[in-house]
């Protein structure tokens, strides 16, 4: 059995049965470059302290997974080079073979789940590529979202994806998609996607009761709370698509596949978009660090 490894912060959180928020790591490793990479990671732990409760950025560093990093682990996993980007298939590899890596929002979910903590922030979750019908690349994130009981918050998906595609496969697999303060559903740097979400839910307290009562159920698996960029932070969908064409043509002609394809998109839009991607993307995370610190405050007094 794998030993957890809670930072200081998290164990204290966890003794007091205080509300704890996941967040994931791959976003500090393959989704932004450095510095900006753990300002933000620090930024949005504070965001969550702020709001009173606690924030367990998770990694695996040297075969130990770690539930919460501290500050120093934090900067290290940063600058390192080559760490390793561990979904659900990954995850017992890297840690039966002492390696250090990042985890994506699926293997987030598992590491989360299994520290007891239900709620986790993150920026966009993995969806149904474009294209997916030859190449069939559909993020793990997915299938996870149908398995573990953990509610993730996110400014719903990237347009680098499919949405149309990514919302039915969440249908399929029987994923409560919901959207919280609009009908639409969010396409990350947009407020809308031009879609409806499939549910809608405003309140924090409705979204806690709704992950318990899916457990009481008997239901496996989470939610996918889709929470819209702020205004004063929305990047048009007009202006990003010239950017995310673009980037999807590079992609396609460098023939880039398998779990470098998300890493790669992120990458060139950043470039394409002379780094107002990443502005937006700071705004949006943010905003849903303080989301899901107020559902897993509500989940704490639910549980009561
Ligand atoms: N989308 C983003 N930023 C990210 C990711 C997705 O806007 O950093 C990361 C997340 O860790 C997500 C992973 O879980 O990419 C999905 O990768 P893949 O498509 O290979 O499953
Ligand atoms: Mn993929």
């Amino acid at each position: 059995m794998t030993d957890l490894h809670f930072s200081p912060e998290v164990s204290d959180a966890k003794a007091k049965n205080a509300p704890i928020v996941a967040l994931e790591s791959t976003i500090i490793t393959h989704g932004m470059p450095y510095p900006q990479n753990v300002e933000t990671a620090r930024l949005v732990e504070d965001d969550i302290r702020a709001a009173g409760a606690t924030p367990a950025t998770i990694a695996i560093l040297d075969g130990r997974l770690h539930i919460g990093l501290t500050p120093g682990q934090l900067e290290t996993l940063a600058q390192a080079q080559n760490v390793l980007k561990l979904s659900r298939a990954d995850l017992a590899v890297a840690l039966a073979t002492g390696r250090t890596g990042a985890t994506t929002v699926a293997a987030t979910m598992i590491a989360a789940h299994a520290a007891g903590i239900s709620v986790f922030a993150t920026g966009g979750i993995g969806g149904v590529h474009k294209g997916a019908e030859t190449s069939f690349d559909i993020s793990a994130d997915l299938r996870e979202l149908s398995e573990t009981p953990v509610t993730v918050v996110a400014a719903g998906a990237k347009a680098i994806l499919d949405i149309p595609k990514t919302l039915e496969v969440l249908e399929t697999l029987g994923v409560p998609v919901i959207a919280c303060g609009q009908d639409d559903f969010p396409a990350f740097w947009s407020r809308s996607s031009g879609l409806t979400s499939p549910l809608r839910l405003d309140s924090p307290a409705d979204i806690a009761r709704s992950q318990l009562t899916r457990t009481a159920l008997g239901l496996k698996g989470g939610q996918l709370i889709a929470n819209p960029i702020p205004e004063d932070a929305e990047i048009p969908a007009e202006t990003m698509r010239t950017a995310i064409d673009a980037a999807n043509a590079e992609a396609a002609e460098q023939g880039i596949t398998g779990k470098a394809v998300t890493p790669f998109l992120l990458d060139r839009i950043f470039h394409l978009t002379e780094g107002a991607s990443l502005t937006a993307n700071i705004a949006l995370v943010r905003n849903n660090a303080r989301l899901a610190a107020a559902i897993a405050k509500e989940m704490c007094v639910a549980a009561r």
